[in-house]
């Protein structure tokens, strides 16, 4: 059972003593926008046909970029999980919202949060979903979470009362809730904000049971540095998330067999114990003979390492046609039920995810694949902007954003920019040329080693500390995967400086006082 720490009613009357002296710095002639915000995890661009068409079709969320803006510079500012939704609930670094690792922090549920301060602009605020952020939501006026992961089969839901399990499918589930709320239980007077937080595309990727025999003849095309040797890179050597050693052929990759064992047996058997004895058939009798004949070819070094990648691929592909499927359903709603006039509908995941990319699957690395994340929207009428939006936008802007949205004057100690003009199609001549990004679980699951850095249009600086002392330079534009580390070549010293004072100048603006002492 997951651990759901709950705050003290004390400390929430805290905020509230607080909250009267911002109704003041509302904007009163603004118009009152809904927000939809959709936050799917690990759900990566390569898996997205409006970013990449080499593996999927997923044409429901194509609709919101085709109908709406793309942003090709979309990043966040600490790859995972609950560090990724503490940036957006704070429009801050993980340093200072407090919640830096998924193992050891709670999010601090008193400080300042964006929907908090949309509630007092008159806002109704919902989130459904994953949360991940060990303390119960506050700032929501209707909220239903999953425990921790959450389960994709048959899942159990906090609310503010009870925990339930749910009969279904985990992404058809969120989006009824979703729909559910906005149809019949918010009050239809107020302006609202929803954040959808789907479980999918999260690792051991289980599909719904009738999506299971999709894509099983395909055959997806690996990436060029799917064999990497990661030279000049230790921190990218060391690591434990490789498709090839550290995906498990049971949990991971379905290959249950009797007499067979695996590290993570056990929990692909409690995964396989969420379903119905009548779903528990469906699966086994789809999964047999490829088990059968897997374990037949008895395939051994780079043979089994491009199977693996084969089948992750495949089971990747499956769980994403639900989740597109229901992206459908909800735009269709919006749609229907008028409320996509006048509604900003957000598509994005809390990080990227490697697809192969250096034989890699999980986030956590500043690489390319897991700093980038999808964005894209569908905006309201009257915001006329469409297609690309190439500016570098950070997890960290939404709240601004929205509060801009919302006409919210912008706390001064958010850390975020509001990318509202980009979506009213202005070309703000100041807008930020660098980010940056910090990342803590280390030790931890997956073993990729505490680093902080900054990134520019052309390129990135990483330092790898704690049992590491490690810099890596990369070249954007003439090495976009990242493979050659050019940090000590002499004739990047200059450039070397530059980031340097670059890396100093965001320290100091975002007060990562204690990055600044491991440069
Ligand atoms: C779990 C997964 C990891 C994953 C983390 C964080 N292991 O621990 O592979 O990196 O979640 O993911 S598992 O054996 O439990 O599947 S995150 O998206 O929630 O940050
Ligand atoms: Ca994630």
């Amino acid at each position: 059972m997951e651990n759901h720490k709950i705050y003290l009613p004390l400390a929430c009357m805290a905020f509230m003593g607080l909250a009267s002296s911002c109704t003041n710095n509302q904007k009163n002639d603004a118009p009152k926008y809904n927000i939809v915000y959709i936050m799917t995890d690990d759900h990566t661009a390569q898996m997205m046909s409006c970013y990449d068409t080499r593996y999927v079709e997923t044409p429901n969320i194509d609709r919101i970029a085709k109908d709406g803006v793309r942003f090709t510079n979309s990043f966040v500012a600490n790859s995972i999980s609950g560090p990724s939704r503490a940036c957006l609930l704070t429009g801050k670094h993980s340093h200072i919202n407090g919640f830096k690792d998924n193992e050891t922090s709670c999010f601090n549920g008193e400080q300042q949060t964006f929907p908090k301060l949309l509630q007092k602009a008159g806002y109704q605020t919902a989130i459904i979903g994953k949360w991940h952020l060990q303390s119960r939501p506050t700032g929501f006026d209707y909220w239903e979470i999953l425990p921790g992961q959450g389960d994709y089969y048959n899942p159990r839901f906090i609310t503010e009362t009870d925990t339930v399990r749910n009969t279904g499918y985990v992404t058809n589930i969120i989006t009824d809730k979703s729909i559910d709320w906005l149809e019949n239980r918010r009050d239809k007077s107020k302006p609202f904000c929803l954040l959808v937080h789907h479980k999918a595309m999260h690792r051991n990727w289980m599909p719904e049971l009738e999506d299971l025999p999709l894509y099983e003849d395909k055959t997806f095309s690996m990436p060029d540095n799917f064999f990497d040797n990661y030279e000049g890179r230790q921190a990218a050597a060391e690591q434990e998330m490789s498709i090839d050693k550290d995906m498990d052929l049971i949990y991971d990759l379905k290959m249950l067999e009797d007499g067979k064992d695996s590290r993570l047996k056990g929990a692909y058997l409690g995964i396989l114990n969420t379903m119905t004895p009548e779903e528990r058939k469906v699966w086994d009798e789809f999964h047999k003979p490829i088990i059968e004949d897997f374990y037949k070819k008895n395939l051994k070094g780079r043979e089994l390492a491009e199977w693996k990648y084969q089948r992750y691929m495949k089971d990747y592909a499956k769980t994403l046609k639900s989740l597109d499927d229901n992206i459908g359903e909800l735009l269709d709603y919006l749609e229907e039920s008028g409320l996509a006039k006048n509604t900003l509908i957000v598509y994005t995941s809390d990080q990227g995810f490697y697809m192969g990319e250096h034989g890699w699957f999980d986030k956590r690395f500043m690489y390319e694949e897991s700093m980038h994340t999808p964005l894209i929207m569908k905006l309201p009428e009257g915001m006329e902007r469409r297609g690309d939006i190439n500016q570098m936008v950070q997890n960290i802007d939404h709240a601004a954003t929205f509060l801009d949205l919302a006409g919210v004057e912008v706390p001064e100690d958010i850390q975020g920019e509001s990318y509202l003009p980009l979506l009213k199609g202005e070309n703000p001549k100041n807008w930020r040329k660098s980010l940056y990004y910090h990342f803590y679980e280390y030790p931890a699951e997956h073993a990729v080693k505490r680093h902080y850095g900054v990134r520019t249009e052309i390129y990135k600086l990483i330092h790898f500390y704690n049992d590491i002392d490690q810099w890596e330079l990369y070249d954007l534009q003439n090495d976009p995967t990242e493979m050659h580390n050019i940090y000590n070549n002499p004739e990047m010293k200059d450039v070397v400086g530059d980031l340097k004072t670059e890396l100093v100048r965001l320290q100091k603006l975002y007060q990562d006082t204690t990055a600044l002492k491991l440069n």
